[in-house]
């Protein structure tokens, strides 16, 4: 006996007692966006410091996300489970299995199942993609007090039971305005961190606007330089090279969230045009402008000079962002003329096209005889979005009264516009997606989107007073089964991010609306 536990303490110990798990229920716990099916079992995993990840190794994704948990896991319980390390000699008690699997009963790329047994969470998914989200839901999971009384040490307990999920749209965003006030890289991650968690897939930045151009075009470097110095307000602005934008579209690739770039034109372009004047096409002076009117602005629509500038400003940003998109903005261009922008459209649709992305624009490039693999991005105008929807686009919503997240909550909210109403949380969240728009057939929306317009806020601490809660809602109807989406039941669950919104030292509104635990 003496030799033997001198070879290995683990094989001087007794075979280990089953350990008798407390009643649990899987089927009560605050996840958001609520999965499409719960069955629990009734009893727990024991997350503790003898418990291992093992992931599928053929894709290296998967390794990456199973390390994402171990990180996330060591943050939250102070554990440090290894991944992919077991042999048989050190066999952990308790197992995290992170498989690529092509079961029928995953339904697309993004669906997983988890199972939550006793000694082993089993987590199946198609796509790398698919078992990222299925982590977010472990990552819910777990308490934030252990049990010290089952074994000698503390865990963490895991109610088990099933888990069968899969979001209803392909595309859940969120927008960060961050040319009216520069946000900096640490920043957008910080938004990028909590996005992940309640399992959005996009982050559509807007950069550049009448009061910043935030991306470094090495072709045409006075943008950034003229471009980028000034925000509202009369702050110092800023922008980001193309490293840092790259740093950030990897932060976000590791999230499994697409970047998608937004340079709006052919209005909201007079940091663009105090750059290179010869853009200009509004005939008037050039100046810095650092107030909040919109719609003063335009390109020159009728010159070849502007559209081979844009061909290099979209080269350059298209081979930067590995995303199937780029935003061409074209909203409230109201000092265009009628034709100049249908032309601009048109012929700027193209050279997106030329440089291997899909276009996507606000809901006004509908007025041009626009490419059926065009997105619509639907804020104001139904009508038009409708007649992109019948030439064969996707829309993607985001309708300013239901998601704009920079309209303040109530009469009192310290940040955020009034101009498309009042968003108070209940309001934010009790609406459904797929039936808003009359006479939009439901294989035409792509997704959801919850903008964040910039004029009011400038830090971290003001992004998320706006942002949040509402963000956490938007996600919720964009991934949630509509008939999982209740107020009622919601707003429970709401009230329990609370340990997590702390942890991440979320600067949420704590509305009177939830009872925050
Ligand atoms: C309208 S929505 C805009 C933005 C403003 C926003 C403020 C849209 C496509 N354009 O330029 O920032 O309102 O809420």
């Amino acid at each position: 006996l003496v030799l033997i536990c001198v070879m290995g303490i683990a094989a001087c110990q007794p075979k280990k007692e089953p350990i008798n798990y407390p009643k649990t229920d899987l089927a009560q716990s605050a996840l958001i966006p609520k999965p499409l099916d719960v069955e629990a079992t009734h009893s727990a995993f024991g997350l503790d410091q003898a418990t291992a990840i093992q992931t599928s190794e053929t894709d290296p994704q998967f390794v990456d996300v199973g390390r994402f948990l171990s990180e996330k896991i060591k943050i939250k319980t102070g554990l440090d489970l290894p991944v992919n390390q077991t042999d048989s000699e050190n066999a952990p008690d308790r197992l995290v299995l992170i498989n690529q699997s092509d079961s029928g009963d995953l339904q697309g790329p993004e669906s997983y199942l988890l199972e939550i047994k006793n000694d082993s969470v089993v987590l199946n998914a198609k796509t790398a993609a698919g078992a990222f989200r299925g982590i977010q839901t472990l990552r819910q999971l777990i308490p934030e007090v252990t049990n010290d009384t089952l074994t000698e040490h503390s865990m963490w307990l895991i109610p088990s039971g099933k888990i069968t999920d899969t979001p209803k749209f392909e595309y859940r965003g969120s927008m960060l305005d961050v040319a009216r006030h520069f946000f900096t890289v640490e920043e957008v991650k910080k938004y990028l961190d909590i996005l992940a968690y309640y399992k959005y897939n996009v982050l559509h930045l807007h950069l550049s606007d009448d009061q910043g151009w935030r991306i470094e075009i090495k072709s045409w470097p006075k943008l950034t330089e003229v471009g980028g110095a000034s925000e509202v307000g009369g702050g110092p602005g800023g922008f980001y090279t193309q490293e840092q934008y790259k740093d950030l579209v990897a932060y976000a690739a590791e999230r499994h969230i697409t970047i998608i770039p937004e340079i709006d034109m052919p209005g909201h372009t007079n940091a663009a045009s105090l750059s290179y004047p010869f853009l200009n096409g509004n005939g008037k002076p050039l100046k810095s402008y650092t107030g909040t009117r919109v719609g003063f602005s335009t390109f020159d629509a009728q010159k070849d000079t502007v559209y081979a500038f844009l061909d290099d400003v979209i080269r350059e940003v298209a081979a930067i962002s590995p995303g199937p998109y780029f935003h061409i903005g074209g909203d409230e261009s109201h000092v265009t003329k009628k034709n100049d922008y249908i032309t601009f459209v048109e012929r700027v649709e193209k050279i997106v096209q030329k440089h291997g992305k899909r276009a996507f624009g606000w809901n006004e490039i509908a007025q041009g005889d626009i490419d059926s693999t065009t997105v619509i991005h639907l804020w104001n105008e139904p009508h038009s979005a409708l007649k992109a929807a019948k030439n064969g686009s996707k829309v993607v919503l985001s309708p300013a009264e239901k998601t704009y997240l920079d309209m303040k909550y109530d009469s009192v909210s310290k940040f955020g516009l009034t101009w498309a109403g009042l968003i108070p949380v209940d309001v934010g969240y009790k609406w459904d997606p797929e039936t808003y728009m009359e006479g939009l057939p439901r294989a035409s929306i792509l997704g959801l989107e919850a903008p964040l317009w910039s004029e009011t806020i400038s830090n971290s601490e003001e992004l998320e007073y706006l942002a949040f809660p509402r963000a956490i809602g938007y996600a919720e109807l964009a991934w949630s089964a509509e008939e999982h989406c209740n107020w009622e039941d919601y707003r429970e669950r709401l009230a329990k991010q609370v340990p997590y919104l702390n942890s991440m030292k979320v600067n949420y509104y704590p509305t009177k609306l939830v009872d925050w635990e």
